[in-house]
């Protein structure tokens, strides 16, 4: 059973014309390609096939929404930082998220997914940049800690937490396959809709 009974695909969005109603509230997950934001979208929302598990990172650029409940949204934005994209695909990416940051006012939040084992990169600064610039909240999500020991998983979040100082933007560690930090990062989207 998951969390949200009501839980639906809703639009598919290549561009901002298709993007779904701008009304209530919707929280974003980003990231990099393969740094487990599909993953984490079926942990979080226990519905293991909802966002697909890629072996082919990088392939999709489209704005996916799903329906949480009546007015809550939650959007699978397009990843980034795949090396083999061609450069047009690359522009296109930017513009979308560029007009979609700038443009939606029902975007309360992002949950940004970084893995533990990489830590923030440049482009993932540059997300959180766009958020804060827009006065929206900021969660960053160090993936796969099931894959790093403790003394990397503790100095890792240290760097991120010191990373986002003068921000509100917090972090934790999670695992999909140990659900460590499931219910906290479920209770911070939940937070962010309410
Ligand atoms: N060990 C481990 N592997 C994970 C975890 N989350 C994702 N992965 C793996 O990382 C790869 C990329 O995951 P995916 O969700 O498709 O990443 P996306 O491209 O960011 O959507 C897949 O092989 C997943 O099985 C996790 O918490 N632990
Ligand atoms: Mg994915």
């Amino acid at each position: 059973m998951s969390h949200y009974p009501q839980l639906r695909f809703l639009t598919s969005a290549a561009q901002t014309s298709q993007l779904a109603p701008d009304s209530g509230r919707e929280v974003a997950f980003a990231g990099r390609s393969n740094s487990g934001k599909s993953t984490a979208i079926n942990a979080i929302t226990e519905r293991s096939g909802l966002a697909r598990v890629s072996r082919t990172p990088g392939r999709t650029q489209l704005i996916n929404f799903f329906e949480l409940a009546a007015e809550r949204r939650l959007v699978d934005l397009p990843g980034y930082g795949y090396a083999r994209v061609p450069p047009r695909v690359r522009i296109h990416w930017l513009e979308l998220m560029q007009e979609y940051f700038n443009l939606r006012e029902s975007l309360v939040g992002l949950m940004l997914i970084v893995d533990s084992r990489r830590g923030l990169g440049e482009q993932d600064v540059a997300m959180l940049e766009w958020l804060l610039a827009r006065d929206r909240e900021a969660h960053v999500l160090l993936t796969k800690a099931d894959k790093i020991n403790r003394r990397d998983a503790t100095r890792v979040l240290k760097e991120t937490v010191e990373a986002c100082a003068d921000t509100a933007v917090t972090a934790q560690l999670f695992s999909a396959h140990t659900k460590q930090g499931m219910v906290a990062a479920r209770e911070v989207m939940d937070r962010w809709l309410s």
